[in-house]
């Protein structure tokens, strides 16, 4: 058992240490941070690997020296306590100049990192990010393209259903969503982020930053993706009982690939991916409009209840009420 145990630990370890410095995503058992696939998010995690170096030298001496002189000077060698001993101005000093030259050395890129981190100028585009329970939805402004992204079905059907999901044939259960967010790679790109009715936050962690969505506020973040691939996220901030059910998934694509991707998404004036996800009314145009008893319906497989229909008295102001 104990052995069982240990060697599953000393698996973990060492599984976890060469995928440490260039996972994208989280792995079973990491230990370390990702690197991320962004400027910022490796500028994070070169400020960490340093701080982390200094640290772990800083343990090796001090640590080091206190088991040296337990050893050296133990009472069984007939070492003496030295009584006399208070303190030492030299010594005083180099233990105070010693940390401050180490923090400044810290600080000085860490500083300049994160206010570039904060830096959204000269960005190329902009994605408006909305959070709404329990749904993203993401704006490509002045491309007026639109989609709204949810948990995927299965995920869904897997959590209704009480069935346990196994991570060999759902390896994405609870982090997959039917319309993922598209973005260009080597492209600097704005985010304007903001939410509909509660406080979410937006984050996928290989971009290497989290940014709240607070109704009536718009938050700023930029990313520039290096490499292509598929980022997966949550909502980190408790938003309601379908908190942990909003995924977010970037899929980045080459620029040319992007630019081919959102001149189809115009040209086919952004239905749906699949109409059957999205209950009358919640196509992502008018999300407060959407009876949030509807989307549960939709979330649970159950046929949406049909929507009220207008007064057949009054037919011409139908479509101005809403
Ligand atoms: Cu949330």
């Amino acid at each position: 058992m104990m052995q069982a145990r240990f060697s599953r630990w000393g698996f973990a370890v060492l599984a976890s240490l060469p995928f440490a410095a260039v996972a994208a995503d989280p792995k079973p058992w990491q230990l370390n941070m990702g690197r991320g696939v962004t400027t910022s998010s490796q500028h994070a995690y070169d400020a960490h690997m340093l701080a982390l170096i200094i640290c772990v030298v800083i343990g090796v001496i001090v640590f080091g020296a206190m088991a040296y002189a337990m050893f050296k000077f133990r009472h069984s060698r007939g070492a003496v306590p030295d009584s006399g001993f208070t303190h030492s101005t030299r010594l005083e000093i180099v233990w105070t100049v010693v940390p401050i030259i180490l923090l400044v050395i810290m600080a000085v890129p860490a500083t300049a990192k994160l206010i570039a981190m904060y830096d959204t100028r000269e960005s190329e585009m902009t994605v408006k990010v909305t959070g709404i329970q329990w749904m993203w939805k993401y704006e490509y402004l002045g491309e007026d393209v639109e989609l709204t992204s949810r948990l995927d079905r299965e995920s869904d059907r897997i959590r209704q259903s009480g069935e346990r999901p196994d991570a060999a044939t759902s390896p994405h259960y609870l982090l997959d969503v039917d319309n993922a967010l598209v973005l260009p790679t080597d492209t600097k790109i704005r985010f304007v982020i903001t939410a509909d009715d509660v406080i979410h936050a937006w984050w996928v962690p290989a971009l290497g930053w989290k940014q709240d969505a607070i109704p009536g506020i718009i938050n700023e973040a930029w990313t520039e993706i290096l490499e292509p691939g598929v980022y997966r996220g949550q909502c980190a901030e408790l938003c309601g009982k379908d908190h942990g059910f909003m995924p977010i998934v970037v899929r980045a694509v080459p620029r040319a690939e992007f630019d081919t991707w959102l001149a189809a998404r115009k040209a086919e004036g952004e239905p749906p991916a699949d109409p059957s996800q999205v209950p009358e009314g919640g196509d992502g145009t008018a999300p407060r409009s959407v009876d949030p008893d509807m989307i549960e319906d939709v979330q649970q497989g159950d046929e949406p209840a049909a929507p009220q229909a207008p007064e057949a008295a009054a037919p011409a102001d139908a479509s101005s009420a809403g």
